[in-house]
C-alpha cells in the first residue's frame, strides 16, 4: 500500500501498510498539489530527560501504530480534517540519547527546516517532555518571533517549571522555565491545566505563580468552573499565536497507564477530549504530545488516546478555517 496519498481505508485496510501518523502521507511523498503541508508531524524518540521511569523513546512508534485507527471526520466540530488540512508525517527527528541539550538543539534544527518554513506548522510527538522546548523554539522562530512570546496552552499533571534536577538545566521537569527565560513563551499568556498533587514541596508552585502563569488544577477544573476559566483564557488570547503542549500524564493513569511519572486521579479520556475542544478559537500554531511510555501501557490504551489527542489538536485548526 502506498503512503504517497492518504489511502482510502475502504480500499486499503487500516491494518495494512507502513504505519505513518494517522495514515497521513510521508512528507517527502506528499503530491505537489497538496503542498505546502499545513502540519508536519514528527516523532522525537528521546527519553534522556526523565526523572523517573524511562521508555518514552518508544512513544512515537507506539503512537504511529495506535493512530492507524484515527479517523478523519470530527462530529464534535463537524469538520473533516483531511479535507481541510494538508497533513504529513515528517519521520523522526535526530536524537542524541545521552544528551538532553544536544538533542534539543538537533531537534530544533530539524524542525526549523521542515516543509514550508513560513506556512507549515509543527507537531512533535515524544518522547519525554524535554523535547517540547525544541519544538516551541522552532515554532517561535518560524512564526516571526511573536511579540512577547507565544501563548501556551499546557495540559499536564506537573508544571514543568523546575529550574534544575540533579544539576541539569535541561530535562522533562524544566522545558517551560527555559522557554520563559528565552522569551519563547509569555508566562502571562500561559495556562497549565490539570495540575494535581501531591507535589515535592509547596514551593514547586512558586515559579509559575510569581511569573503570572494561570494554573487550573484538576480540582479547580471539576469543582470551580475551571472549564469556564479555560474558555475565557482562550478568548482573551484573541489571535495571538498559541502553542499546545500536551503531557499524557494529565489523564488519570486508570485511563492512561503508559507514562513515566504517573499522577493518580485526573481527567478521564472523555473529559480530556472535551477540554481540548474548549480551546476552539485559539490561533494554534504548534503542538506537542508527550510522555507516552508503551512498556507500561495496557492494551495500547495510552497510545490510542494520545493519537486521538493529536487528532483533536488538529481539529482546532481545521475547525477555524
Ligand atoms: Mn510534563
Amino acid at each position: 500500500m502506498p503512503n504517497t496519498i492518504l489511502a482510502d481505508t475502504r480500499q486499503f485496510p487500516r491494518f495494512a501498510g507502513v504505519p505513518t501518523f494517522c495514515r497521513y502521507p510521508l512528507l517527502e511523498l506528499v503530491p505537489s498539489e497538496s503542498l505546502p503541508v499545513d502540519w508536519a508531524i514528527y516523532g522525537v524518540p528521546f527519553d534522556g530527560g526523565v526523572t523517573y521511569r524511562p521508555g518514552a523513546r518508544f512513544g512515537p512508534r507506539a503512537i504511529r501504530d495506535a493512530s492507524q485507527y484515527v479517523k478523519r471526520y470530527s462530529m464534535a466540530h463537524d469538520v473533516d480534517v483531511c479535507e481541510t488540512l494538508s497533513l504529513a508525517d515528517a519521520g523522526d527527528a535526530p536524537v542524541l540519547p545521552y544528551s538532553c541539550k544536544g538533542t534539543s538543539d538537533a531537534v530544533c534544527a530539524f524542525a526549523l527546516a521542515l516543509g514550508d518554513t513560513k506556512h507549515t506548522k509543527l507537531m512533535a510527538v515524544g518522547g519525554d517532555h524535554s523535547i517540547a522546548l525544541a519544538n516551541i523554539r522552532a515554532t517561535f522562530e518560524r512564526r516571526g518571533r511573536p511579540e512577547g512570546g507565544l501563548a501556551l496552552l499546557h495540559f499536564d499533571s506537573h508544571l514543568d517549571t523546575v529550574d534544575s534536577v540533579w544539576g541539569e538545566k535541561h530535562g522533562h521537569a524544566s522545558p517551560f522555565i527555559r522557554a520563559i527565560e528565552d522569551g519563547l513563551i509569555n508566562p502571562h499568556r500561559m495556562v497549565s491545566v490539570g495540575i494535581k498533587g501531591p507535589l515535592n514541596t509547596k514551593s514547586d508552585l512558586d515559579y509559575a505563580q510569581k511569573h503570572g502563569v494561570t494554573i487550573v488544577t484538576y480540582d479547580d477544573y471539576i469543582s470551580h468552573e475551571g472549564d469556564e476559566t479555560l474558555r475565557n483564557f482562550v478568548t482573551r488570547q484573541g489571535d495571538h499565536p498559541a502553542y499546545v503542549s500536551f503531557d499524557i500524564d494529565v489523564v488519570d493513569p486508570a485511563f492512561a497507564p503508559g507514562t513515566g511519572t504517573p499522577s493518580v486521579g485526573g481527567f478521564t479520556s472523555a473529559q480530556i477530549l472535551d477540554a481540548i475542544r474548549l480551546l476552539k478559537g485559539a490561533n494554534v500554531v504548534g503542538a506537542d504530545v508527550v510522555e507516552v511510555l508503551p512498556d507500561r501501557d495496557s492494551a495500547g490504551v495510552t497510545a490510542l488516546l494520545a493519537s486521538h489527542v493529536m487528532f483533536e489538536i488538529l481539529c482546532l485548526d481545521a475547525a477555524t478555517r
